[in-house]
């Protein structure tokens, strides 16, 4: 469906004459040892051990069972990677490089058996002129040997060091293995609490031998930065002025002087070239070229997120002209033309006039216009990147497309990403908030270290500047909001020194690396934060962070809001209303269907040792031990939510049973998130001007219970699906305010432009029947068109990217407790919204229609009077869709499944949703892979919250 076609491609002009080779690694025969445990076996490029190991059947599937405690051992050694490289030319016509793209961690490297280089950073690109050495080499097929020492022996080593650095106690957020500060490797290779710790090595990333002429050039890395005239990273640029075009090749072998380079510029939409030209302000040296050129501020079609316009791609070609007019190298990059601005601007006094909170601003504006952010946190979708494949990638990026979202969150402490996924993210409109790989821990800053993050930031700043999709740069994750906070709890008197040792790092060392290279792309120093004090760019360091200088009655920056206390769960006046949500959630366990690929039948209960040891929520703080987590405060969590708010499954079939607690899981966190996702998005109507939701996590690592929304498998849980209705443009959002008991029905919008409406309000009971509580309307904020029935219709218009409140129901006095009628019985009372409103798609001029019901009960549905609501489900071939039907009540948590078939992996479009009596629902879905079953159609099954027949 998303072609690769257009990927970007770097590429140096063979010339006519010269030995240029470039012998990709890959195709190399590779062994991976291990003499001291006699393993020798099949290696790849790019590979990693655990995955080499697992491929020759040395290790079982490191993700089955308690394999991530059994594979321990494999962290603990050495590992041997060596090949005979095959295909070399003789050496005296070229010089001969080493190109690594990601050697992760640690690397020892002999090429012909002389030492080349040690090096120490996942996240660098390295090459090694080898020249010389080939050239004393007796060997026709030369070995390539690299040693991989153990991650964890070698962290330790380096924290054992005389004067090695140090934190007050409580401050590193720490897993299962120790250290990880001291080394540039994923932080969560490590241990996370959604994730296993493997501590992975090998050759992650791709991998070549060069051979060049002493003319000829090999383009390592390129950067391409578009921004408009003026522009000043941080800050909202002149959306009518000029475009800047600023090239520049990172090349291995020198380019000559006096080289000069062009550009051409070529519409994909079209294939045509629309524009061609000679750079100026040529700079040249230290292997980089580098040139700019002004472009019409307004003959290139805008890139949008999705939801917001169309993606409009073009490649730009640059080539590097030798003084004698010929081609020597030449790079393809294809990118769009947008600007993206986090703007955290003083809120002006024009905008506190009309109604927005002082303090500061902290949202993104996409081509000069603010929108609201919907989307998630991405965490890496494997723990071994190498076979996470552009397909799977793909099919997870259709599910955030499909899911209403416009923005991931690429959290830090992972890897920075992959070209393809910035290629998928560009064509799709997926905003990457991107962060540089630094998570819940301070970091050393000794010359060494700072050095090391210097130069991996450069490099990854520069490979990926020119993707559209790049929505803002960040130093790494909590550190001023949880990091820095940590410190002052557990050292006060030491929160100077290690504020500025976060400076040295964050605002220093990384700020330079983004606005050295870009324009166009805004920097923060920590993920969560109350944005900058002060912003001058007549300042080296033109930031300086607010940190906790707040002004009472303003409102500064994101929010970060986690609370496991479900008792706590629905009460909104916990929730933080700040200017963007970039983390909240809570954990559930995966389906039955996710379960079976990795446990033993006897471990499939919620408690079996094996899914106790996957729940790494909350950490103990004792390392290196299978109890690290106290797991048993986890499950306990879920376990507490589901009892309070729902009626708990208690089947007789252990295996039902475990089936159904685990979707009971998924409908308490659905309904948790959704609850938070409709009052920040009500707040884009209020003083806090709310612009952002990113509920944590977009998708699973493995199968374990965590805070995701789409299993390892593909497979969405109720949250994605509850989502992607709550992420909807036009949305009802009943909110109920605890306190005063009043239930205040909004609309929402981010549309950019107004939306008319009109809304259907009511109660039913759970038998279906019309409950008249049309008294319940304390006020109505907007004109009542209808009413009779036990049903009002309210007519609206909501204003561009707001809220509006509809009517305000008193519970307290529909519900009395001393209420004798049915109509006055909370526990048999279901209160049910929808509206049909018109309004315009951003960016377009069609006028569409927008739906969408929501609901709210006075009582959690532990306590309602459920009934059966008589569901059945068919397969209707005409329309390959499921139709659903309630024929004898109200639905509730409605869902689909493919039950007990747990090779069939697919998505329903709509799922866990409410049904009333009589309604029919057509159902599409999407299939990931049917194991080559037949007949699973026929045995879809749907259940509710009223028997937990949920995934049978
Ligand atoms: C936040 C994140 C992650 C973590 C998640 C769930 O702290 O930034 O580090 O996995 O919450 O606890």
């Amino acid at each position: 469906m998303w072609g690769f076609g257009a990927i970007a491609a770097a590429a140096a002009i063979p010339a006519c004459v010269g030995a240029r080779s470039v012998l990709d690694l890959s195709s190399q025969r590779w062994t991976l040892s291990n003499s001291a445990l006699n393993i020798s076996v099949r290696g790849k490029v790019p590979s990693q051990v655990h995955l080499d190991l697992h491929a020759a059947q040395v290790i079982g599937d490191p993700y089955y069972g308690q394999n991530d405690f059994n594979l321990r051992w494999v962290a603990w050694n050495d590992w041997n990677y060596t090949a005979r490289i095959d295909g070399l030319k003789p050496s005296n016509t070229s010089s001969t490089f080493l190109l690594f793209n990601g050697l992760d961690t640690f690397a020892d490297i002999s090429f012909c058996g002389q030492h080349v280089a040690y090096t120490d950073n996942q996240f660098r690109q390295y090459w090694f002129n080898v020249s010389d050495i080939l050239a004393a080499c007796n060997a026709s097929r030369p070995e390539l040997h690299i040693l991989f020492p153990s991650v964890p022996a070698t962290a330790n080593g380096i924290a054992n060091l005389p004067n090695q650095e140090t934190w007050p106690p409580y401050v590193q957020g720490l897993f299962e293995f120790s250290n990880r500060q001291f080394v540039r490797k994923e932080q969560s290779d490590f241990g996370w609490d959604w994730g296993p710790a493997f501590v992975p090595t090998g050759i992650w990333q791709k991998a070549w031998v060069l051979q060049l002429a002493p003319q000829e050039l090999h383009v390592r890395n390129s950067l391409v930065d578009i921004y408009r005239q003026g522009q000043l990273n941080n800050l909202p640029p002149g959306q009518s002025a000029n475009w800047v075009l600023n090239a520049s090749i990172d090349v291995i072998n020198a380019v000559p002087s006096g080289a000069s380079m062009t550009y051409t510029i070529t519409d994909l939409a079209t294939k045509q070239t629309v524009n061609s030209g000679t750079f100026a302000n040529i700079t040249n040296g230290h292997g980089v070229i580098t040139g700019t050129t002004t472009l019409d501020g307004s003959a290139y079609k805008l890139w949008w997120p999705s939801g917001l316009g169309a993606q409009n791609l073009y490649n730009i070609t640059v080539d590097i002209v030798s003084p004698t007019s010929s081609k020597i190298a030449s790079v393809t990059k294809r990118t769009g033309f947008r600007t993206i601005v986090l703007n955290m601007g003083v809120v002006t006094d024009e905008e506190i006039a009309q109604g927005i909170a002082p303090g500061n601003h902290w949202h993104f504006e996409i081509n000069g216009h603010p929108f609201y952010a919907k989307g998630s946190n991405f965490i890496p979708p494997d723990a071994f990147w190498p076979r996470v494949t552009p397909e799977r990638m793909e099919r997870l990026f259709t599910s955030v497309i499909e899911g209403n979202q416009n923005m991931l969150r690429v959290w830090a402490s992972g890897a920075y990403s992959p070209d393809f996924m910035y290629d998928l993210a560009d064509e799709m409109g997926i905003l990457l908030w991107s962060e540089f790989e630094f998570g819940d821990a301070l970091y050393p800053v000794d010359a060494g270290f700072l050095e090391n993050c210097r130069l991996e930031a450069d490099y990854q700043v520069r490979r990926i500047n020119h993707h559209p999709s790049l929505a803002v740069w960040a130093g790494g994750n909590e550190l001023e909001n949880l990091e820095l906070y940590l410190v002052n709890y557990s050292a006060p008197d030491q929160l100077g020194r290690y504020r500025a040792e976060y400076e040295t790092l964050f605002l220093n060392t990384l700020l330079p690396a983004v606005y050295g290279n870009s324009h166009s792309i805004t920097y923060m120093p920590s993920s969560t934060n109350n944005g900058y004090l002060s912003i001058n760019f007549s300042n080296p360091i033109p930031i300086v962070e607010r940190y906790n200088n707040l002004t009472a009655g303003s409102v500064y920056g994101d929010t970060d809001y986690y609370n496991y206390n479900y008792q706590a769960a629905f009460n909104l006046s916990m929730y933080p209303a700040g200017r963007f949500s970039n983390e909240f959630g809570f954990h559930s366990m995966p389906s039955l269907a996710s379960w079976r690929n990795v446990l033993d039948a006897d471990e499939m209960r919620f408690n079996s040792t094996t899914v106790m040891l996957r729940n790494h929520h909350p950490p103990s703080g004792g390392l290196n031990t299978t109890n690290f987590y106290n797991s048993s405060i986890g499950q306990g969590e879920m376990t507490l939510a589901v009892q309070a708010y729902y009626p708990s499954p208690n089947m007789t079939d252990p295996i039902a049973n475990f089936s159904a607690w685990a979707l009971a899981t998924q409908i308490f966190q659905a309904d948790f998130y959704k609850s938070q996702i409709q009052f920040y998005r009500v707040g884009s109507g209020k003083p806090n001007r709310h612009l952002g939701s990113l509920y944590w996590q977009l998708e699973d690592i493995w199968q374990a219970p965590t805070w995701a929304g789409i299993e390892y498998e593909g497979r969405w849980k109720v949250l994605h699906n509850t989502a992607k209705d709550i992420y909807q443009p036009v949305i009802l959002a009943p909110l109920w305010n605890v306190t005063s008991g009043m239930l205040n029905l909004h609309a929402v919008s981010d549309l950019w432009t107004p939306v008319t409406g009109a809304v259907t309000v009511g109660w039913v009971d759970w038998s279906g029947n019309t409950l008249d509580t049309s008294t319940g309307a304390a006020s109505e904020s907007v004109s009542v068109v209808g009413d009779g029935d036990g049903a009002r219709t309210l007519s609206f218009t909501v204003g561009a990217l707001n809220s509006t409140l509809l009517t305000a129901l008193d519970i307290a006095s529909l519900f009395p407790s001393n209420g004798t009628t049915a109509q006055q019985n909370a526990s048999n009372a279901v209160f049910v919204a929808s509206v049909t409103a018109t309004g315009t798609p951003v960016n377009t001029n069609v006028t569409r229609t927008y739906t969408h019901t929501n609901y709210w009960t006075p009582t959690p549905l532990a306590k309602a009077a459920l009934v059966d609501p008589g569901l059945s489900v068919r397969y209707d071939a005409a329309g390959d869709d499921f139709v659903v039907n309630a024929a004898k009540g109200t639905s509730m948590w409605t869902w689909l499944s493919a039950g007990m078939e747990d090779d069939v992996v697919l998505n329903f479009e709509d799922n866990g949703f409410l049904l009333l009596k009589g309604e029919q629902k057509s159902v599409k879905y999407t299939v990931i892979g049917d194991g080559g079953r037949e007949g699973w159609r026929q045995r879809v099954t749907v259940g509710s919250i009223w028997n937990h027949t949920l995934a049978e």
